[in-house]
Order: structure tokens, then C-alpha cells, then sequence
């Protein structure tokens, strides 16, 4: 074994690559090891984990999105569930397959639907608005504390449906879980490091007597009434909410901010269109991925690209680099809220595929049209700095100016 998972031989025709995906200074600033990691073929072998690293665009919809032949449930970062226990119970939406995945992934699905979210949107746009004001009036602040996690922090714990709610605990627990699933690394021990003030608080934010009545949460749990899932599983899923859906807005709202901050020509086409504002959301995640990697251990033998798979690899799927790709985006490098990238990796494809991403719609719609309303001009304001970490790409510090109109 080897980080927990099956060590297997390079594949005939894949290049051995001695490098470190999960050092921070790499994590901090990829675009370098996505270009070479697509320029070696469909797969690089990474000797120090013993994985495949896929990371062109066409390899890496086929592994992320066919769940029969590269599982889930083994875990979907480094290590494999069926050799080594995961640090806490899996998820049961996100680390299953089909047929358990289904029923979870249905009840979930319906407490965040189109219209469930729909209702929230004046309450998102009213805190959007207000929020905008705010930094408006300061004319220079720091967007990833003051913008990117003040924003989620704010409607999305009320959305589900959370008491008092603590931010940082938020956050600091979504830092957990997306770092766990890299190696065991610095980054991964210090956001461990935190579990024991934070897992508890999250576990009991989960239950269903400290969810208000008209929250997702509660949607979640009245599936458990019906017998749909039990209590238990409504708990889960829970905490599969506020595992995902607090770092993965938080970095998309602050890498939507670098990009209009970097290119304000496109921040004057969407202050021209506003109903941009939608395509602005798809194309940061296209240009900045906010999960830049997830994993998939293939279940049987196999073959992709021409290249032979055995069973138990595990298959580091480069998200970041497959929505970068040339052969797929020409002008994959520049950031144009004209594209309208429907088909970026970086909400996944397929029957994982994001499942609150109706609801990161909604918030960044919010945010972004409150901005193209109110702002004039964003203008950097200082050297933004990135946030390693193991599975998400993500601002530490963006200093900016927004100026009036
Ligand atoms: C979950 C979960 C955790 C992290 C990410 C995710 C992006 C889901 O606990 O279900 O999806």
C-alpha cells in the first residue's frame, strides 16, 4: 500500500513523472504542471503516490464520469475505503455508487432544486446588495475575507437552515474534508489538526432539533418520515451540505473577483449584459476550478486513451487542467465571459455531478449582479496570494479597490 491505496506498476506507454502534486508551492500556482502534465499523453504515472494523473479533457470526462468502471465508493481522493478506514464515515452521496448512491442522491437533489432555490433568491440578491454597499463604502478591502467568505457564510447557513452560525468553524471543517483527501501532508495534518473543535460543533449543527423549519435541512429530514432514508441518513446528508457547499462558493466568488478585477474589459461586457452574469460564473469555473482534483479507483481492469488500467489504481482526475485544455477551449488560456463553457469539468459530469450547484448559481448571480450594478471599476489593489490545498483551488488574500460609477 501506498497512501492507502493499491501500489501499481506505470501502464505500457505512460510516462513516469517524478513530481509532487500536492506540494503547496505547486498547489499555490498549477498552471505550469497542468501544461506539462497534458502535454506527457492521457496519463502521467506519479511514482510518489503510485497513481495515474489524468489531466487532458477528454480522458478525464471519460474517468470522472463512468462511475460503473471508476468508482466512488473506494473514496475519491488518495486513499481506498476498501483497504483503509476513511477519518470519518463516508458520505453517502458523494463516496457511494449506484445502486445505494441513488436514493440519497434523490432526496438531496429535491431539497435543492430550481424552485427550492428559486425562492431564495430575492433574500440573496437583498444581502448581495448589501454586502456590495458595504465594500463599496470602504473603496479598498481584502474580497477573500470580506467578500468571497462573508457572502456564503452569511445566506448559505440560514438557507440550510443553521442556528447561530460560526464561520469559521464553517469554513475550518470544509478545509478539513477537502485536504483529507490528499496525501498525508502538512496541509492535511494542520486542517486535521482542527477536527477536534470543530467535527463535533458540524455533527451537531446536523441534527435535525437545531434545523429551523423551512431550511434545506428540514426538507432533507422529512424524506426520513416518509421512510425514504432513515434519520440517520438525513443527518448525513446534512453534513454532506455544509461539507461541500461553503470552500467550493467561497473560492468560485473570490476567483470571479480576480478574474473581472484582471480583466476589466470583461468586467464592461457584463456591466453592458448583465444576464452574462450567469456565463461569468460558468467561465470562472472553467478558468479557476475550485475543485482542481478529485480522484476515482477504477474497479476492474481497464482501458482509456489506449491505455491499459488495472483494478485498485487510483486515478487523480486534474479537473483544473481538463477545463484548461487547448484541444477542447481554443483560447483556453484567456478569461471571456462569452464562451459560455456549458461543458467545463468543474462541477464533475455525470451522476455525481454538483448537486447544489443551483444553489452556487443563485449565490454568485447575486453577487455578481449586485456588482455589475453598483461598481464602476474593480481594480486590483495589491498582489493576490493563493491557499494551498489538496483538493481546492482557492484565494488566501485578494486585495481590491471598488471604485463608483
Ligand atoms: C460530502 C462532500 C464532501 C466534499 C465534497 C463534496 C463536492 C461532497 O460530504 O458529501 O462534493
Amino acid at each position: 500500500m501506498i497512501e492507502g491505496h493499491k501500489e501499481i506498476d506505470a501502464p505500457a506507454g505512460v510516462p513516469v513523472w517524478d513530481v509532487d502534486p500536492y506540494d503547496p508551492a505547486l498547489l499555490a500556482d498549477p498552471l505550469d504542471y497542468y501544461a506539462e502534465l497534458r502535454s506527457k499523453g492521457p496519463f502521467a504515472y506519479l511514482p510518489r503516490y503510485s497513481v495515474l494523473a489524468c489531466g487532458r479533457y477528454e480522458e478525464t470526462k471519460e474517468v470522472f464520469s463512468d462511475w460503473e468502471r471508476f468508482v466512488s465508493s473506494r473514496g475519491v481522493g488518495l486513499q481506498d475505503f476498501s483497504l483503509e478506514e476513511p477519518w470519518r464515515p463516508p458520505s453517502i452521496v458523494l463516496e457511494v455508487d449506484p445502486p445505494d448512491h441513488t436514493k440519497a442522491r434523490a432526496v438531496i437533489e429535491r431539497a435543492l432544486s430550481p424552485r427550492a432555490v428559486r425562492e431564495l433568491g430575492e433574500s440573496f440578491r437583498r444581502d448581495a446588495e448589501k454586502l456590495v454597499d458595504e465594500l463599496l463604502e470602504k473603496g479598498t478591502f481584502e474580497a477573500v475575507e470580506e467578500l468571497a467568505e462573508t457572502y456564503p457564510t452569511t445566506v448559505f447557513p440560514d438557507a440550510v437552515g443553521l442556528g447561530k452560525s460560526d464561520r469559521r468553524k464553517l469554513v475550518d471543517y470544509g478545509e478539513m474534508v477537502f485536504n483529507a483527501l490528499g496525501p498525508d501532508n502538512e496541509l492535511r495534518r494542520n486542517a486535521m489538526a482542527k477536527g477536534p473543535g470543530v467535527v463535533p460543533w458540524i455533527m451537531e449543527q446536523c441534527k435535525r432539533e437545531n434545523l429551523k423549519p423551512d431550511g434545506f435541512g428540514a426538507t432533507i429530514y422529512a424524506a426520513s418520515d416518509t421512510g425514504e432514508i432513515t434519520e440517520e441518513e438525513a443527518g448525513l446528508l446534512v453534513r454532506s451540505m455544509l461539507s461541500a457547499g461553503v470552500d467550493t462558493t467561497v473560492s468560485v466568488l473570490g476567483s470571479a473577483v480576480w478574474c473581472l478585477a484582471n480583466n476589466p474589459d470583461q468586467f464592461r461586457v457584463l456591466k453592458d449584459n448583465r444576464a452574462l452574469s450567469r456565463w461569468a460564473f460558468e467561465e470562472t469555473l472553467r478558468y479557476t476550478s475550485p475543485i482542481h482534483t478529485f480522484c476515482r479507483t477504477a474497479n476492474v481492469d481497464t482501458e482509456v486513451g489506449g491505455i491499459k488500467i488495472v483494478e485498485g489504481a487510483k486515478i487523480l482526475c486534474v479537473l483544473g487542467s481538463a477545463n484548461l485544455d487547448e484541444s477542447h477551449w481554443p483560447g483556453a488560456d484567456s478569461f471571456d465571459i462569452e464562451r459560455r463553457p456549458s461543458d467545463h469539468l468543474a462541477l464533475g459530469v455525470g451522476i455525481h455531478g454538483c448537486v447544489g450547484q443551483n444553489v452556487a448559481r443563485a449565490e454568485v448571480d447575486a453577487v455578481l449582479t449586485a456588482i455589475a450594478n453598483k461598481v464602476g471599476s474593480i481594480e486590483p489593489a495589491g498582489e493576490p496570494i493563493w491557499r494551498p490545498n489538496n483538493s481546492v483551488h482557492t484565494l488566501d488574500r485578494l486585495p481590491v479597490t471598488f471604485k463608483g460609477k
